[in-house]
């Protein structure tokens, strides 16, 4: 495969961006190689620099359901822009994009547009600590929630001690604001609302989680977290930024039967401009400014674009049977990728929820960080790389989510079930 254009474009970029890339995980570090300069989307297909052709899993990270340049969203856009682009005053749409929100999520009374998960998760646990007088946070080992200091901590050494920054420039005082319990492991936040009485201000985490590869909630982890958080008088906060809209046209929580205190937004909302929302209980989002004293604002906030695309997505995401062909056709992929391993066999474990999933070269299961630290991301690399060479655009990090589309049609399915076969041969 040629990618003598994608290798000269990321030569020249590192000289003007950090490692080239103004997004880590695009630097294909953790699975090895060139990043490849993506110059065209259309539907469930990308197309590189050098004019290769990929069937594309990663969507951007999840905006993308119903695939890239989907007509409808464009339509949109194209009618939109005609009317000027940003105006930093209200619109109308920002109106229609909160209701049409609170609609799809009972827990949702009021809504707060931002333009990103990160502004959308740092102003979630302002909010709470804001309502409850409270500074401390949990969050979940193998849980991410954007780049906002805070939540950039890994767990000290033993149960309920402070936590330690995992980038430089988070000073330990931020860090140890923020405690980290164990995923699925309820018993491991009893022991931090014991440690810290009457100082945990919400419990934050990715109610499906995405950002370790995809972990599901175990039996009563998401229930054991309502009754835990509301005895102590804690906010529960579901980051759904990726599961939002994927999982479930309510997210997770309508999945799963709970009801958060606040839910964070992003991605599909915006349709792949950029977006973010944070909301929830009306009593909690009261504290927001201009009504209350929680200070958060933004110059493109509920921009008129990214609003008019997060709409169409959301109108089209509301028609009858969406989240059945999405499933009907995730389903087929993991099953087809499932026999194609145990053909070869070769140890696969996938974890999915809807048109989201990740596969661990792991016996499994997968349920919780410590499994995911077992997984064997060598051999992830490697298929990775097959799967490129075949024309399939997998997660350049073993660590991530993979994404179908309602652009995903049977033929890609099957084809890409039928690169897996030669590439785990390849193992
Ligand atoms: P952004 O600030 O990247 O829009 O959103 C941060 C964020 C918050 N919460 C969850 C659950 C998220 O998954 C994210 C961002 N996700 C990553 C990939 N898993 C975005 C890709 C990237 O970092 O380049």
């Amino acid at each position: 495969m040629d990618t003598s254009r994608s290798s000269r474009l990321f030569a020249e970029a590192q000289g003007y961006i950090p490692g080239g890339v103004n997004s880590p995980v695009r630097s294909f570090r953790s699975v090895g190689g060139v990043p490849l300069f993506i110059q065209r989307g259309q539907g469930s297909h990308i197309w590189d620099a050098d004019g290769n052709e990929f069937t594309d899993y990663v969507g951007s990270w999840g905006p993308l359901i119903l695939g890239h340049a989907n007509k409808e969203v464009v339509t949109a856009l194209r009618a939109a822009i005609e009317n000027g682009l940003t105006f930093g005053a209200p619109t109308e749409g920002e109106v229609e994009l909160a209701r049409m929100i609170t609609e799809a999520f009972p827990s949702v009374d009021m809504v707060r547009l931002v333009s990103s998960g990160t502004e959308a998760t740092m102003s979630a646990i302002r909010a709470a600590r804001a309502f409850t007088g409270r500074d401390k946070i949990v969050k979940f080992a193998g849980c991410y929630h954007g780049h906002t200091d805070g939540l950039l901590v890994e767990a000290g050494s033993g149960g309920a001690t402070y936590s330690i920054p995992n980038s430089a420039g988070v000073p330990a005082s931020y860090a140890q604001e923020t405690l980290v319990a164990d995923y699925n492991d309820v018993s491991s936040v009893v022991r931090l609302f014991e440690a810290h009485p009457g100082n945990i201000a919400a419990v934050i985490l990715e109610p499906v989680a995405g950002n370790m590869g995809v972990v599901l909630p175990g039996d009563g982890f998401l229930a054991g977290l309502r009754e835990l958080t509301s005895s102590h008088g804690a906010l529960l906060i579901f980051d759904e930024v990726i599961t939002g809209f994927r999982v479930a046209y309510g997210g997770a929580q309508t999945l799963y039967g709970i009801t958060p205190d606040l839910t964070c937004l992003g991605k599909i909302i915006g349709g792949g401009l950029p977006v973010g929302a944070y909301c929830g209980r009306k009593d909690v989002m009261e504290v927001v400014a201009p009504l209350g004293p929680m200070y958060q604002a933004g110059t493109l906030s509920g921009n008129p674009l990214a609003v008019t695309a997060g709409i169409a997505t959301l109108k089209a995401l509301a028609k009858p049977g969406v989240y059945d062909g999405l499933e009907a056709t995730a389903s087929r992929l993991t099953q087809g990728l499932s026999l194609a391993a145990k053909t070869a066999e070769v140890p696969l474990t996938i974890n999915r929820v809807g048109s989201l999933m990740t596969a661990f070269f792991a016996d499994g299961p997968v349920e919780g960080w410590y499994d995911v630290t077992k997984t064997n991301r060598d051999r992830y690399s490697a298929f990775f790389h097959h799967m490129l060479e075949g024309g399939v655009y997998l997660a350049p990090s073993a660590f991530e989510a993979a994404f179908v589309s309602t652009a995903h049609s049977r033929e890609d399915i099957d084809r890409t079930v039928a690169v897996a076969e030669s590439a785990f041969g390849k193992l």
